[in-house]
């Protein structure tokens, strides 16, 4: 059988195609790190956030070391917490869900983009390696004012974390309970040094 040159050069670009077309989707699916978000998470009743340990207070919490967890909330039109702060060199893991209708979560500058869907929890999974401040917008047309939902992700340098959680803000992770009045007991007679002490 006679094929002619043009046919064959038309069979060749065909099958190039084809694998240029599966080799696009492979690269998508493994090389990025393009994942769907995970849907592990149970149902939520999106009209008693209230009441639910994780969302009646949004808040960010060390779960771990270097490893936050952040429960937010989206709804008509703002992230609760806002600013969400954590600390660099951390992980951090939101937990979104939304008590009105759907929203959307994106972490911009990241790959972290979420559908946020009433009845549903959805988690993901950001690195805050060093400070900085990112933005947080909102995909999902969910009313009047979209335009201007968004909130803020800001990853602040650790002692400055530390400093801010100082102030009696959360008592997860305080285990000062004995140190009080123990160690400094030299009353010094050479009051120069004022200020030494601070805190
Ligand atoms: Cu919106």
């Amino acid at each position: 059988m006679h094929i002619h040159a043009y046919e064959k050069l038309w069979l060749t670009l065909a099958l190039v195609l084809i694998l240029l077309l599966i080799g696009t989707v492979t690269y998508g699916a493994v090389g990025p790190g393009v994942a769907m978000v995970s849907d592990g998470q149970d149902p939520i009743d999106p009209e008693a956030l209230d009441e639910d340990d994780r969302f009646a207070e949004p808040r960010v919490e060390r779960v771990g070391e270097n490893e936050y967890a952040a429960y937010v909330v989206a709804e008509q039109f703002q992230f609760r917490p806002d600013p969400i702060v954590v600390p660099e060199n951390s992980r951090v893991t939101f937990y979104i869900t939304s008590p009105d209708v759907i929203h959307g979560f994106e972490v911009v500058g990241t790959n972290a983009n979420t559908m946020v869907i009433p009845g549903e929890v959805a988690e993901i999974a950001v690195e805050a390696n060093e400070p900085r401040e990112y933005g947080i917008v909102c995909n999902e047309y969910c009313g009047a004012a979209h335009h201007a939902m968004e909130g803020k992700l800001e990853v602040v340098p650790e002692d400055e974390y530390e400093r801010m959680n100082d102030d009696g803000t959360d008592d997860g992770e305080t285990d000062d309970t004995d140190d009080g009045e123990t160690d400094d007991t030299d009353d010094g007679d050479d009051g120069t040094d004022q200020g030494g002490d601070g805190e």
